[in-house]
């Protein structure tokens, strides 16, 4: 990309979408040059961003995050919001195209001209696309969005990311029985500030069945905060019943963290933390370069039980220290 930055910073500052969607294009990429710029980019856009709501959307595949942000957000606009989606796709990591890429429009919301619609970078480390998503999120509040939805798919490392970037996680589950409660879907009910459980049109005996029993896991938890502890609702992305009672209970959570300091703390935390994501992020690429003759040949024998994992580890890093 050949950019003039502070021109491109000036005009995604004064609201301007081209100029967001290159400055977003920009961030993603991970051509060293283009970082460079990016850098340069962030800095001049540091200090000017509106102080936006940050919510993540999260849940397992097909639980209708798309679908619910998609009326919530038409909902926003309709009252004056300016509301910017984001996505962060683990699956675009692994695979190089994305499974949200398609699904992920959400056309109606798209083409309505008070919000901005990002889908995921569909390349890059699961800590580059969650760098790269994070400072879209400070683009798009320097465009002027207040408020910002973060969609992830809830499977993988995603949503540690996420709840280190957001105000609120609002977690989707789909309506079942069974072994509901097993691996991911506990792990994410302990980031939830509230549990929707969505479709509810398809069923309202098993939505209400399904509420109960994320009420009575959510007792087993610890809340994080206080002030605050998560609650289930219920909800039809699709029809929008529900939708807006949700929306009233972000609002609450908003408000009163607000007023206790809360948000701010959990904001400054949010940075120092972003900073070792950066640091570890940096550092990781760095050595893998530095070591890549030895990288795969190490890493296999190690594979094999030829060399223990302490060994490999000693030769690397004597390696990549001794390089510098
Ligand atoms: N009946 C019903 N279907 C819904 C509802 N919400 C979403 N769906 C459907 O569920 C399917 C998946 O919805 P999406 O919104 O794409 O779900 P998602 O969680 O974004 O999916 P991924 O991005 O692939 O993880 C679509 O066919 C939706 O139409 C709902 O409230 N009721
Ligand atoms: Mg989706």
């Amino acid at each position: 990309l050949s950019v003039d930055v502070t021109a491109l910073a000036e005009a995604v500052l004064g609201g301007d979408r081209a100029s967001l969607a290159r400055a977003i294009t920009l961030v993603e990429s991970g051509l060293p040059g283009d970082r460079v710029k990016a850098r340069e980019l962030m800095k001049l856009v540091t200090g000017r961003t509106s102080d936006a709501q940050r919510v993540g959307i999260t849940g397992a595949p097909g639980t209708g995050k798309s679908t619910f942000i998609e009326t919530l957000g038409l909902d926003l606009v309709s009252q004056g919001h300016r509301v910017a989606v984001l996505a962060i796709d683990p699956s675009s990591v692994r695979g190089g195209g994305s499974i949200l890429g398609d699904k992920t429009r959400m056309e109606r919301l798209s083409n309505s001209p008070g919000a901005f619609v990002r889908p995921s970078p569909s390349a890059g480390t699961l800590g580059g696309v969650a760098r790269a998503t994070r400072e879209a999120m400070l683009l798009v509040e320097a465009a002027g969005f207040d408020i910002v939805l973060v969609e992830t798919v809830g499977v993988g490392q995603s949503e540690v990311h996420v709840s280190d970037m957001v105000d609120f996680v609002l977690v989707l589950m789909a309506p079942g029985g069974g072994d509901e409660l097993q691996g991911i879907k506990r792990g994410l009910l302990e980031l939830a500030d509230l549990v929707a459980v969505n479709k509810t049109d398809l069923g309202p005996e098993q939505a209400e069945k399904t509420a109960q029993d994320f009420a009575s896991a959510l007792h087993m938890i610890r809340p994080a905060s206080a002030s605050w502890s998560a609650s289930v609702y219920q909800c039809s992305a699709l029809s929008g019943a529900g939708v807006p009672e949700i929306w009233a209970q972000v609002q609450r959570h908003s408000e009163i963290t607000i007023a206790n300091g809360e948000r701010d703390l959990k904001r400054r935390d949010q940075r120092v933390r972003w900073m070792w994501v950066l640091v570890e992020d940096r550092l990781i690429e760095s050595f893998r370069l530095g070591v890549a003759d030895r990288l795969m040949e190490v890493q296999q024998a190690v594979q094999a039980g030829t060399t223990s994992p302490t060994t490999a580890a000693e030769e690397l890093l004597s390696m990549f220290f001794d390089e510098r």
